[in-house]
């Protein structure tokens, strides 16, 4: 029985969320070029347990079996990205008519099903061939990447109308480019941020581009956001927290709803951001459907620069409860979050395009998946999407992250996030008791 919580607006929107890499496999079929995950991941020592997306979850052969799984969840709406370098295997130039058919083919399927395709153009992996020519810190990747998202909303656009160019930015420019710990694995702080001024650049640039290829299209971006506690009332405990809120949150939020780069991060970048050209950040800005929201957990942030015994106690605790990925559960940060954007930013519309978490997930001996703490997990972020609502923000719908367990970059296979467990030896699906759960939940708002 759903209880009065899952009783959401009218016309909510309910889904699942994917990614190519994390999913397909088939990493050199039908004339698809490498990308820098294939290159990340079949360097040694990158990825636990030496795991790659190889294979993943064969889901480039066996994506109608996942589509069947989908409408017997009940999904209004499935968000899934493209794999670039199966288009434009060298990242521009040729197009691959083999690639365009593949997501044709699962557009169709999916609207057969009546489930509306939310399609993302870059979830991480981008072309290597354009790594090779400098990457994301590399301004030439910005027409490359208009052209890629004009190939695209030609071939699809008749049928696809939600697109979101870009998936956590954050992650792809930081992680990829400072901390090293995704592809293309660099280290190098002016690398990020050029990576993290083109990817913005790429996306104010496409959107006029999808607009003018999709009548009616519905365009965004998606971020990823992480609210931060400071550990303790000391000064440095709190500037911390703003530096982390600034790094993580704001440094995208805020040259996309025009404010340009925040001043504090710039200063404390301590970077001549030479690559920023005039009207890049007019352009950054253009106005947007909607933004996409992931949010998984909180920060709390703790200065390197003071000695524990300087300074204060830490008084904002985690608190006992966990993921398996190590992430606090605490779902009144996504209630802070979307008020934070509703009434300091005031975009459109938002879409939580992802939440979800990890835990040891296991078959049981009658066959089942039963993920009560996944569950839980939903269940209470949920009850948060729905309080934000009541105060008025314009939340249109939730993609559970994700559809179905998938490797999880760096962590490789280690780390299950499915509503619907997959047998990576066998390629076997089960659906966990959330998607069962979550299915229940769908049904009792249904569309019309
Ligand atoms: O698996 C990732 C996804 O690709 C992007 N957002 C966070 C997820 C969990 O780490």
């Amino acid at each position: 029985m759903i209880d009065k919580n899952f009783i959401f607006p009218k016309g909510f929107i309910w889904g699942a969320a994917t990614a190519s890499y994390q999913i397909e496999g088939a990493w050199d079929e039908e004339g698809k070029g490498e990308s820098i995950w294939d290159r990340f991941s079949h360097t040694p020592g990158k990825v636990y347990n030496g795991d790659t997306g190889d294979v993943a979850c064969d889901h480039f052969h066996r994506w109608p079996e996942d589509l069947a799984l989908m409408k017997e969840i009940g999904l209004h709406a499935y968000r899934f990205s493209i794999a670039w370098p199966r288009i434009l295997p060298a990242g521009r130039g040729q197009v691959n008519q083999a690639g365009l058919d593949i997501y044709s083919r699962l557009v169709d399927g999916l609207l057969e099903a009546d489930i509306e395709p939310y399609l993302t153009l870059y979830h991480w992996d981008l072309p290597q061939q354009l790594q090779d020519e400098g990457g994301w810190p590399a301004r030439t990747v910005v027409d490359a990447f208009c052209d890629f998202a004009d190939v695209l909303s030609r071939a699809l656009g008749d049928r696809v109308k939600y697109w979101t160019t870009l998936n956590e930015p954050f992650v792809s420019a930081f992680v990829g480019y400072e901390e090293g710990r995704h592809a293309p694995g660099h280290t190098d702080l002016h690398e990020a941020l050029g990576a993290s001024h083109h990817l913005l650049l790429a996306h104010g640039q496409a959107v006029p581009v999808i607009r003018a290829n999709v009548p009616g299209a519905k365009v965004g971006i998606t971020l990823n956001f992480s609210p931060q506690a400071a550990a303790s009332p000391s000064v440095a405990d709190r500037d911390a927290a703003n530096w982390a809120d600034g790094h993580i949150n704001r440094w995208f939020l805020d040259p996309l709803a025009g404010r340009g780069y925040p001043g504090d991060m710039v200063k404390g970048f301590g970077d001549e951001m030479e690559f920023v050209q005039p009207a890049d950040l007019e352009t950054i800005s253009t106005p947007i459907d909607f933004l996409g929201v992931n949010y998984y957990t909180r920060n709390i942030a703790r200065s390197k620069d003071v000695g524990e015994k300087e300074n204060a106690p830490v008084t904002a605790h985690p608190n006992e409860e966990h993921t398996e990925m190590g992430w606090e559960v605490y779902p009144d940060g996504l209630y802070n979050i979307l008020g934070r954007l509703h009434f300091e930013y005031g975009f459109p519309a938002i879409y939580i395009t992802e939440n979800g978490a990890a835990y040891k997930d296991q078959v049981g001996p009658d066959g089942r998946v039963d993920d009560p703490a996944r569950l839980s997990y939903i269940k209470r972020h949920l009850e948060k999407v729905s309080q934000a609502i009541d105060i008025g923000v314009p939340v249109k719908g939730y993609f559970a992250w994700s559809l179905m367990d998938n490797f999880e970059w760096a962590f490789g296979y280690s780390k299950r996030f499915g509503l619907i467990y997959v047998d990576f030896e066998t390629q076997k699906r089960i659906l966990k008791s959330s998607a069962k759960w979550y299915g229940q939940v769908i049904s009792a708002n249904a569309l019309d």
